[in-house]
Formats: C-alpha cells, sequence, structure tokens
C-alpha cells in the first residue's frame, strides 16, 4: 500500500516534470487544439502519410510533420519514404502523378532557392496539401510553416501560399565567450559547453538549430566579436565541426570571430600587417585549414580597430585593407568577411555619432564583392531610440549588413518586457533618399537598391543557457520576431505579435488582441521611461543597467553620459545641426534638412539633433522641461498598465509562465520609477524648474539614487 502511495507521487512528479512550463519549448508548442471546431476541420484536410525524400533534411522536416500534425490533431501520419518525389512532401493519399502534375515549373521558378510552396491540390476525388521547394532547407521552412498554420488555428482548406526570405544572410550574433561568459548576455552562461566539445553534443544544440530553422535563420556566429583567437585552433576548431554537423541539416551554417591579430597570437608571427607574405599566406592556410572540417563554413565576422580590438589601422593599412585579406582567403571557398561598421575612437574629438561615415565612406567601392560592412542600426550603440544610421543612405557600392541587438543591453536587459519589431521595423522602414524618395533602408539591406549580390541581417543574441533561453519569456518573442522580419520585413509588428503568441501561449482572442497591444506599445513605453524625446545613452556605468544620466569624467568621454545629453543651465541635448557637430549633413540632403529643423525635427529625435532651451514649446504647447517630466510619467504609468494586464490573464496562462512574468513586470514597474526619479531630479539641477504640479513627487533623493552601486550586474566579463 505505502509502496503504491510512493509510485503514484513519483508518477505525478515525473508527469509534472514533463509538463514543466518553463518556456523552454519557446513556440515550437504542439499540444493538442481544445477548439472541436477548428480541429473537426483539419481531421477533413489531413489524412494519410507523409511521402519524403531521403536527405537529413527531409527526414527532420518528416519527423517534425509527424510529430506536430499528432501532437495538435492527434492524427497519425507515417513517414514514407519515396525518393522519386524529392523535394516535396505530400499531406494525404499519395497519387504520384496528380502531384507531379500539380507542380507547376512556372510555380517553382517564383520562389527563390531557400523559399517554399504550400498547396492545396484537388484531384479525381482526391485532396492533398502539398509542401515543395527547389532545395531540402526550403522544403523543412514549408514544414515549419505549415504546421505554424495550425498553431495558430488558421484553414488550411485552401492553401496557395509562395514564400521566399527576402534577406539572403540571416544571422545571430552570439557574443559568447569561450569561457561561456556571454558579453552583454543576461539569460545565463553560453549554451556552448566549449569544454566538452566535440564528443559531448548537448540536446540543446539540437533544439537550438531547430529553433532558428523554425523562423528561417540560416547562420549563426558562434563566438563573441571581441574575440579570441584560440577558437581558430585546430582543437577548437574541431569543436566548431561538432556544431557544424549538427546545425547543417537545419540550413544553418556556422561563423566564426577573427581575432585580426590571430596570425601572432596562435600562428608565431611577428605582425598581423594585412600586406606582409606571411600573413596572407597564414590566413589562406588557416582558411583552408576551416574548409576541411567544415566544407560550408559561413565565413569571419570582424570587429577591428573599435574599442580596443586590433586591426589593420594598427600598421597604417585601412579597413578595407583588412576586409580584403580574409575575403581573399575566403573567396576559393564561398566564405565571406562581415568587417563592422562599429568603430570610433575616443582620439578623434569627432562627434562619435559621425565616426563610422568618416571612416568607411571613402571606400566605398574597394572592399571585395564577398565582403560585407555590418552596421548597427544607429550611429550611437543600440539605444532604446535612434535615427537609423547615414552609413546606409550613403555606400551604394558596398554590401550594407544590417546588426541589430536581440539582447536587450540598453533596453532593460532581462528583467523589462520589451518587444522589439517596432523598433526593428522603424530602422528598416527609414528611407536614406540615397537614391531619391522611397530608398528605405530595407531595400539597401536586402541588396535590391544597389543591386548587390549578397545581403545580410544580423541579430546580437539574447540566448543563454537560462531554461527558457533568454531570461525573460518574452525576450523569445525578440528572437522570433528578428527571424521573422529577417525573412520578411514587411510583416507587421502586429502579425509577429500575434502569431507568436498563439505559438506561445494560447488562440483566445481577447488575449492575443490584448497582450499583442500590450508587446506593441512596450518599446515606446520603454522610450517615455528611459530616454524621452531622443535622449540617449545616460545609463550605468560599464554594466548598462539601470540609469545614470550623471556619469563624467571617466577615461574616454564618449562613453561617458553627459557627452551625450549635454544638459547645462539653458538647455538639453546634443547639437548635431550645420551648427553644431553637423551630423545631420552625413544624411542625404531631403533627410538632413528635416533633421537641421528644430521645427521640422520630429520630436523623438529631438535632443538627439538639437540642444534645446528648457522653455522651447512643443508641439502640444508644452515647454520642454514639462514634457520631459509628462514624458517619464507616463511611461511608467504605462509599466503600471502592463501590469494590470497581465494579472487579468492569470486564467488563460499556466501559473509557472504567469508568475514568471508577473514577477518580471513587478521589477520592471519598481526600475521604470526608478529611471524617471533618478532621471528627472538629475535633469531638474539643471532646469531649475518645478516637476509640474499634477505629478507625484520622486520618493528618493538624488543622491540616494547616484549612490546605488550594482558591483556583479549581469553580462560585463568578468576579467574587466
Ligand atoms: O554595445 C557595445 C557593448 C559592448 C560591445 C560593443 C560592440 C561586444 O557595450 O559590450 O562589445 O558594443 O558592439 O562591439
Amino acid at each position: 500500500m505505502r509502496l503504491k502511495f510512493l509510485q503514484i507521487i513519483l508518477l505525478f512528479l515525473f508527469l509534472s516534470s514533463i509538463n514543466a512550463e518553463n518556456g523552454y519549448r519557446l513556440w515550437l508548442r504542439y499540444d493538442l487544439i481544445q477548439d472541436q471546431k477548428v480541429l473537426e476541420n483539419y481531421k477533413k484536410d489531413i489524412n494519410g502519410i507523409i511521402a519524403l525524400g531521403n536527405s537529413e533534411t527531409i527526414k527532420i522536416s518528416s519527423m517534425e510533420l509527424v510529430d506536430g500534425i499528432k501532437g495538435l490533431t492527434g492524427i497519425e501520419v507515417l513517414p514514407f519514404n519515396q525518393e522519386s518525389l524529392n523535394r516535396t512532401i505530400v499531406i494525404g493519399n499519395y497519387n504520384e502523378e496528380i502531384i507531379k502534375k500539380n507542380i507547376s515549373k512556372s510555380e517553382i521558378a517564383q520562389i527563390n532557392d531557400e523559399g517554399f510552396l504550400i498547396k492545396s491540390i484537388y484531384e479525381e476525388n482526391k485532396k492533398f496539401i502539398i509542401i515543395s521547394a527547389k532545395t531540402d532547407i526550403g522544403v523543412l521552412y514549408g514544414s515549419f510553416h505549415f504546421l505554424s498554420l495550425l498553431q495558430t488555428q488558421q484553414s488550411i482548406e485552401n492553401l496557395d501560399i509562395k514564400n521566399s526570405p527576402k534577406i539572403k544572410l540571416r544571422v545571430l550574433n552570439h557574443w559568447d565567450n569561450l569561457d561561456r561568459t556571454v558579453e552583454r548576455g543576461y539569460a545565463g552562461f553560453s549554451i556552448w559547453d566549449w569544454h566538452k566539445l566535440p564528443k559531448f553534443i548537448d540536446k540543446r544544440y539540437i533544439e537550438y538549430a531547430r529553433a532558428n530553422a523554425s523562423i528561417g535563420i540560416n547562420g549563426t556566429v558562434l563566438t563573441n566579436v571581441n574575440a579570441n583567437a584560440i577558437v581558430l585552433t585546430k582543437e577548437y576548431l574541431q569543436k566548431v565541426k561538432a556544431l557544424a554537423d549538427i546545425f547543417r541539416p537545419y540550413g544553418i551554417k556556422v561563423y566564426l570571430t577573427a581575432r585580426f591579430s590571430a596570425p601572432i597570437e596562435i600562428g608565431g608571427l611577428k605582425t598581423a600587417d594585412p600586406f606582409d607574405e606571411n600573413v596572407i599566406n597564414w590566413w589562406k592556410e588557416k582558411v583552408q585549414e576551416i574548409y576541411s572540417y567544415i566544407p560550408d563554413f559561413g565565413g569571419f565576422l570582424v570587429k577591428a580597430n573599435s574599442e580596443g580590438q586590433p586591426g589593420p589601422q594598427n600598421y597604417n593599412r585601412t579597413h578595407a585593407d583588412g576586409a580584403n585579406l580574409l575575403a581573399d582567403a575566403l573567396k576559393p571557398f564561398n566564405g565571406v568577411a562581415i568587417w563592422r561598421a562599429f568603430v570610433y575612437s575616443n582620439e578623434n574629438p569627432e562627434d562619435r555619432a559621425k565616426q563610422a561615415v568618416i571612416e568607411f565612406k571613402p571606400f566605398d567601392g574597394k572592399f571585395r564583392e564577398n565582403v560585407l560592412i555590418q552596421t548597427k542600426n544607429g550611429a550611437i550603440d543600440f539605444q532604446p531610440r535612434e535615427p537609423f544610421h547615414p552609413l546606409f543612405g550613403t555606400m551604394s557600392n558596398t554590401n550594407l549588413m544590417m546588426e541589430f541587438q536581440i539582447a536587450q543591453e540598453y533596453l532593460g536587459q532581462a528583467t523589462h518586457l520589451v518587444y522589439l519589431a517596432p523598433l526593428f521595423k522603424e530602422c528598416l522602414d527609414s528611407d536614406t533618399y540615397a537614391k531619391g524618395k522611397n530608398s528605405f533602408v530595407k531595400n539597401i539591406v536586402d541588396g535590391s537598391l544597389n543591386n548587390n549580390k549578397i545581403s545580410g541581417i544580423a541579430g546580437v543574441a539574447n540566448i543563454g543557457n537560462d531554461i527558457n533561453w533568454t531570461g525573460h519569456l518574452f525576450g523569445q518573442a525578440n528572437w522570433f520576431a528578428f527571424g521573422k522580419l529577417a525573412w520578411n520585413y514587411n510583416l507587421t509588428s502586429k502579425e509577429i505579435s500575434e502569431d507568436w503568441i498563439k505559438m506561445t501561449f494560447s488562440n483566445d482572442e481577447m488575449f492575443v488582441n490584448s497582450i499583442s497591444e500590450m508587446m506593441i506599445n512596450s518599446r515606446e513605453n520603454l522610450v517615455d521611461y528611459m530616454t524621452p524625446l531622443g535622449l540617449h545613452h545616460i545609463m550605468g556605468w560599464d554594466h548598462h543597467y539601470g540609469p545614470s544620466p550623471w556619469i563624467k569624467d571617466k577615461p574616454r568621454a564618449d562613453w561617458t553620459s553627459v557627452y551625450y545629453h549635454k544638459a547645462d543651465s539653458l538647455g538639453i541635448g546634443f547639437d548635431r545641426t550645420k551648427k553644431g557637430s553637423d551630423a545631420v549633413s552625413q544624411y542625404n540632403k531631403e533627410v538632413s534638412k528635416i533633421f537641421n529643423d528644430i521645427e521640422e525635427c520630429p520630436e523623438e529625435y529631438l535632443l538627439w539633433f538639437h540642444h534645446v532651451s528648457w522653455n522651447y514649446k512643443l508641439k502640444n504647447g508644452n515647454k520642454l522641461w514639462d514634457e520631459i517630466c509628462y514624458r517619464y510619467y507616463d511611461g511608467v504609468n504605462s509599466v503600471n498598465k502592463m501590469n494590470e494586464k497581465w494579472n487579468s490573464f492569470e486564467n488563460v496562462v499556466d501559473s509557472e509562465r504567469f508568475n514568471h512574468v508577473k514577477m518580471l513586470l513587478d521589477i520592471q514597474k519598481d526600475e521604470a520609477i526608478w529611471w524617471r526619479n533618478a532621471c528627472v531630479l538629475y535633469f531638474q539641477t539643471f532646469s531649475k524648474m518645478e516637476i509640474p504640479n499634477n505629478l507625484e513627487k520622486p520618493n528618493q533623493t538624488l543622491e540616494y539614487y547616484q549612490n546605488l552601486k550594482f558591483p556583479y550586474a549581469p553580462g560585463i566579463k568578468p576579467t574587466w
């Protein structure tokens, strides 16, 4: 009797651990659909077998479909190996002739190499759904897409979908160090267990590849841009190979960061000068060695002559000399050299926002065809809001790759719920006027405006070994949104959020609408309580956690806050107009004219481009000081509303995930108040004006906030 009871308890514990709602499954949840009507309809359309080709990728696709369909609908479909139907999966009673007849060449011609078709076919009383593509990986993308239709409970009665990615390289950048710390990582340690590789294959590597494939990501840079040359040694390359072998069937190529001084550090050379014969040969041989392990290696990502990283300028050579050195070595293998434009120097008295254009523009057209210049979305550094980077509109003879940050270094890290699709889209939809009106950033990044052969977009990953991958459950939405937008930047933030919510939580209509709205507003709310009206770079020293607009007198002026907000008795903001640093002139004239004119400049960028008097009247009639206060207070109110909204859905979400988000929203509330109070009190020392009467007064002093210390805040290298 006793034993039986114990057995039951153990069984219960076992079952509840299987069903633990800890977020590990991400958006790839295939639980039985509860809506009977939807289910009945699916049962009409899904029956019989799946026919498939023979490659690893096709096997993965069919297993995903078998599992997904079984889980979501309860229907058992059996995979059936049929080589003659290569690169096509059929859901339904199999009839080869009918299917072949129905996949027309002209349709296939409308998709690109990674695209897919999903089509319903009715003929001779037979009904099939086919998923077809030019390549195996296209079939896998199509399979995930089909499953997402079921997860989001859409009709599959008359499918006629043609879908292709718009950008070629859709890549995650991991800022992961070999000791497993993650620079600007807020979700635990690195998921790469370098020590145990290559023999020990963590199940997570497979789940990682699967999750990325499900949203169309096709590349991953495994290592930090603040690079360690050791990853290029034989021992580590064997570890990299093990990961590449796992990722390959999921369509994911591996890239590495290349430390420019590697020829010295691991090659025993005296120099890393890109013009030195020995250096040129060293890189050639190193690249050959890499490809001997990883035949489809993607290439290198390089941060050079930036924030202390070595680079060609150490030898009086240029960025073009450095990038071309690596590009030449990679070319025979079809690899690419991705060279970052995130460069600025403290020795240079020029406005930091201008330095990338100054350094790179002279080399437009001088980079090899297999070089991509990876440019952050804005000219400073992943701030809550920045105008688009002027480089996008000024280098029409260069492959320009976008770099977004999915990790929320400056956007509340892993304690704030902030949905980043609106931020990504704001930049992609900006008009650079490079070739007249409608020269959007997205069409520069996808290569269409300048007819580039290659195109790319990168997202600095927010992934770590936390059980839910991203620290904050809603951080998963940003990984998801990055992949979705990299595939198709025309999707709306709303569409992406709705799909994610349905796949991750529930199809309950009220819940979906309400949470989607909350997500969409979340970024603007954060801008309000952190950096309203174009303020930027006023966060905590070094760890970048919390507000510190008072930071000054550091070894580098461009790492202080006062450098950026320039508050004084007259006003606040960085004068980047023609009368100031003239950063506006790096934009094309139509854009520059607007940013330069205080009346025309969009108010969200006001203090980015102008030093504005405290009494300046804004469009709504408020004077600047009051408006700054109102924005900070509105931001906090919005976080309160997010809390209320989430708490009203206790019955819709399982308790584990509900509480996870609830606790974090509570922290976000405290931190939003902290940002508001610290900033308002600090800026008040310059404006010398009262906080508007109708607003509650901060309950702490400025000194209190200035004395807060966070010696162990996450995300910085312990060796710093
Ligand atoms: O955002 C800043 C970060 C650094 C980072 C750097 C970069 C990897 O604070 O940690 O270094 O940008 O993008 O190179």
